[in-house]
C-alpha cells in the first residue's frame, strides 16, 4: 500500500455535501481526513470561496487510476466544466504520493503547484506535518480559515452559509 494525498474543493452549489459525498465515494481507502478550509479563491476570474479538505489514501491504485478516480469524483458531483478555471461543484487534484514523480501532459505528481497554495498546505499539514515546513505554509499563498471537521458541519451549504463569502478571514499572512 502506498500513501497519498488529494485535495478537494468546491465553490458552487452545496459544497459541504459534494465534500462529504466525494470522501464517503473514495471509501475503505481513506485513511485520514483533514479539518474543513474556508478559503479565498487562488487563481482564475475572481468568484467566491471554497471549502477545501486533504484526504489521506493507503492506496495499490497507479497515479493513473488515481487521476481516473479524481475524474469520476468530479463528474458525480455534477460538474460541468464551463469557464476555465471558474466555480466549480468539486476540484479533486493529487497532490503527493509516496515515491513517486510523473511529469506528463495531463499527470503531473507532486501537483505542480502544491507549494504555492495555501488552501492545500494548510490542511496537509493537518494530516502530514512532515511535508509542511512552516517557512512553506508562510510563504504560500491565500487566505484560509479552519471552519471544522466535515462530520461536524451542519447541514446543505449554500455557498457562503459558513463564512462571507470570499472573505475566509486570515489564518497566517
Ligand atoms: O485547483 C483546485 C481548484 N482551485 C481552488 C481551490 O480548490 N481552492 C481555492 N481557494 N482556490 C482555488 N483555485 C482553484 S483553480
Amino acid at each position: 500500500m502506498t500513501r497519498a494525498y488529494l485535495s478537494l474543493g468546491s465553490n458552487l452549489g452545496d459544497r459541504r455535501r459534494f465534500l462529504a459525498e466525494a470522501v464517503d465515494t473514495l471509501g475503505a481507502s481513506v485513511v485520514a481526513v483533514s479539518p474543513v478550509y474556508e478559503t479565498d479563491s487562488v487563481g482564475g476570474p475572481e468568484q467566491d470561496s471554497f471549502l477545501n479538505l486533504v484526504v489521506e489514501l493507503a492506496t495499490d491504485s497507479s497515479p493513473r487510476e488515481l487521476l481516473a478516480v479524481c475524474h469520476r469524483l468530479e463528474s458525480a458531483a455534477d460538474r460541468v466544466r464551463q469557464v476555465r478555471w471558474g466555480p466549480r461543484t468539486l476540484d479533486v487534484d493529487i497532490v503527493w504520493i509516496e515515491g513517486v514523480a510523473v511529469d506528463e501532459p495531463d499527470l503531473q505528481v507532486p501537483h505542480p503547484r502544491w507549494k504555492e497554495r495555501r488552501f492545500v498546505l494548510a490542511p496537509l499539514a493537518d494530516l502530514a506535518p512532515g511535508l509542511v515546513p512552516a517557512e512553506l505554509l508562510d510563504r504560500s499563498h491565500g487566505q484560509v480559515r479552519r471552519v471544522g471537521d466535515l462530520s461536524e458541519l451542519g447541514g446543505p451549504d449554500e455557498q457562503g452559509d459558513l463564512g462571507e463569502p470570499g472573505r475566509p478571514g486570515g489564518a497566517g499572512p
